[in-house]
């Protein structure tokens, strides 16, 4: 079973606890296993012989035991709760540190709704099934053995009435399990669908929104959960029976207790308190068999999570460093890409990138430009390693990227990435995220280079200006040269733009280049200028002045050259000109 092997992991930290909770369970069931005979003590030696002090004793004595008995209780639950607490923030800790191993294919394909279904509920049921394994684990067995034995030995005449009636129950219970089973794994799936649902809405809040899509949100919502309610009503209704059937033969006991044992007072081979305790220890019984039947569902819903869970733990990093891998310590920046062909899915998919060849030497701007599709931000995205090429080879001054560490090669390269994230917190704190020891200095130049210094300073708190959650309160414009900022915080040897100024007017996008292309001639504010640049772009007009310019379209490239080359030599290129010439594009030609 998957939930043993990860409770067995995870709990070994909590063994004593494991082992001491049990016992302390011991304590208390055997304290109520006493009760029943001390009630036939009052009864008949106490109440039929009309002895107070018999009575009295007893009395004080069950009232002892039942203290006994609530300390075991109490401390049971106590180490119970801490083992299962503990256990559960040591998972979901090691949850995370293996979703943070995982490369972005894994992360593509798990999805993040089923991740945060994971570290909430699956988790939780998890927990769930320990709590009870820790409570009633022990407590329902012993209970229905110690309640059955003392049954028989109280009233060995009267055996048979159990014996008969137990069979009977489990019967029940397996059918009820049965059913059951199959339909709190549907619920379980209905609940992944509820929060991906959930989590989808809110992060595209403002698209929703805008379309004026609440009113179909709320209904896609609404299915999911009806659906969800469906199921969990009909898992319940299922189990619902359960207690009826309990009740039946509870009472088909008392019926036969009280019949045959009326018979044997009579006859006066069995006492008035032997007949009580006897009920007592029946009921007992038959409730501890329901209690065991709880705990078998329970533990099959916790399979089900487990299983989920192991999905990711057992899930390989698809990019991952070789034992041998080759640190870095000093690049140059040159940067090749030779035959290379790649594609997300399948092997049988056409791949996204076809037979990819080019170079940039240490100290070249290289812009890439391409119809959106074409493939860019994917041949961005070999050469930090965020995928692995799926043919051919992808290297960085001369080595193949594959035998270098990827946090090395990461470090040295500068990504601003397309889609642009900040993080809650300060302008300041998000500059530096690359680099938290920068000094304030130091974020101020890059903010200077990535023309943010005099928008960020025109804020209230300036650099101390709290972003709320993905940055909402700034424009896309501001929130992309905060990102540049970031990246060039680092000292990148390489450093790529993937459309990093789309959201930035024409003209501060000219004062960006300017800045980059003055720190590359002269070392300002202790800031090293990247050696290599690739810049990716819609607008020619952002990167005509680049030393080489490459041009994708479906996968391929189909044009290189320098903007003079490329407008004698390539007439899509030529086209893409003169379309953009006509919007009034390159004033700062
Ligand atoms: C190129 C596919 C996408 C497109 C092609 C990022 C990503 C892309 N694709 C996937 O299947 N999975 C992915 O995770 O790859 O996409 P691109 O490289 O993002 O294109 P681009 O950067 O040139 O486009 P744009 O719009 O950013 O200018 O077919 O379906
Ligand atoms: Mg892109």
């Amino acid at each position: 079973m998957k939930s043993t092997r990860l409770l067995a992991k995870f709990l070994h930290p909590y063994r004593h606890l494991v082992v001491i909770a049990p016992l302390l369970m011991l304590l208390e069931v055997m304290m109520d296993l006493m009760q029943p005979r001390m009630v036939q003590r009052i009864v008949d030696e106490g109440i039929a012989r009309l002895d107070l002090g018999v009575v009295v004793q007893t009395g004080l004595l069950m009232v002892a035991l039942a203290l006994i008995g609530a300390c075991g209780g109490i401390s049971n639950g106590i180490a119970a709760e801490t083992a299962v607490q503990g256990f559960g923030a040591d998972l979901r800790e090691a949850l995370f540190r293996k979703i943070q191993s995982l490369s972005f294919g894994n992360l593509d394909r798990l999805g993040t709704g089923h991740l945060i279904t994971n570290l909430t509920n699956d988790v939780a049921q998890l927990q769930e099934a320990l709590l009870m394994l820790l409570r009633i684990l022990v407590r329902a067995p012993l209970l229905l053995l110690g309640s059955l034995v003392m049954a028989i030995v109280t009233g060995p005449q009267l055996a048979f009435i159990p014996l008969i009636l137990l069979p009977m129950e489990l019967l029940a219970m397996v059918w009820v399990i049965r059913r059951t089973t199959p339909l709190y794994t549907l619920v379980q799936e209905r609940l992944d669908g509820l929060n991906k649902v959930v989590q989808e809405n809110l992060a595209g809040i403002r698209v929703v929104k805008s379309f004026v899509r609440a009113p179909h949100e709320e209904a896609r919502f609404g299915r999911v959960n009806d659906d969800l309610m469906m199921r969990a009503i009909q898992a319940a209704r299922t189990v619902a029976a359960m207690p009826s059937f309990l009740l039946l033969t509870m009472n088909l006991g008392i019926i036969g207790v009280l019949w045959f044992g009326g018979w044997f007072v009579k006859g006066g081979s069995m006492r008035l308190g032997q007949i009580i305790a006897f009920v007592d220890y029946l009921l007992t019984t038959l409730f501890s068999l329901m209690m065991v039947s709880q705990l078998v569902v329970q533990l099959a819903r916790a399979e089900a999570s487990a299983q989920r869970l192991q999905e990711v733990f057992l899930a390989e990093p698809e990019v991952v460093d070789r034992p041998d891998a080759r640190p870095i310590e000093r690049l140059q920046g040159q940067i090749a890409f030779e035959n290379v062909t790649f594609g997300y899915g399948r092997k049988d998919e056409a791949p996204v990138l076809k037979e990819i060849t080019f170079r940039v030497e240490p100290g070249q701007t290289v812009a890439i430009l391409g119809s959106t599709g074409a493939g860019k931000s994917s041949l961005a995205g070999l050469i930090p390693r965020f995928y692995d090429a799926t043919a051919g080879r992808v290297s960085v001054d001369g080595m193949d990227v594959r035998e270098l560490s990827q946090a090395d090669l990461r470090r040295k390269i500068g990504f601003v990435l397309q889609e642009t994230v900040l993080f809650s917190g300060t302008i300041r704190d998000n500059i530096r995220y690359g680099r938290p020891e920068a000094t304030d200095e130091e974020v101020i130049a890059a903010a200077k280079l990535a023309q943010a210094h005099d928008f960020i300073m025109a804020l209230p708190d300036g650099y101390d200006t709290v972003l709320g959650q993905r940055g909402v309160n700034l424009s896309g414009g501001q929130k992309q040269r905060i990102a540049i900022a970031r990246a060039l915080l680092v000292n990148p040897t390489i450093l790529i733009l993937d459309d990093s100024t789309s959201a930035v007017d024409m003209e501060t996008e000219a004062r960006i280049w300017r800045a980059l292309t003055s720190l590359r001639q002269q070392n300002t504010n202790g800031m090293a200028a990247p050696r290599t640049c690739l810049v990716i772009a819609q607008r020619i007009g952002s990167v005509m002045s680049a030393d080489k310019i490459l041009v994708l379209e479906d996968g391929r490239i189909v044009a290189e050259g320098t903007h003079e080359e490329l407008l004698a030599s390539s007439p899509l290129y030529r086209a893409i000109y003169r379309s953009q010439l006509d919007g009034g594009v390159m004033e700062h030609a």
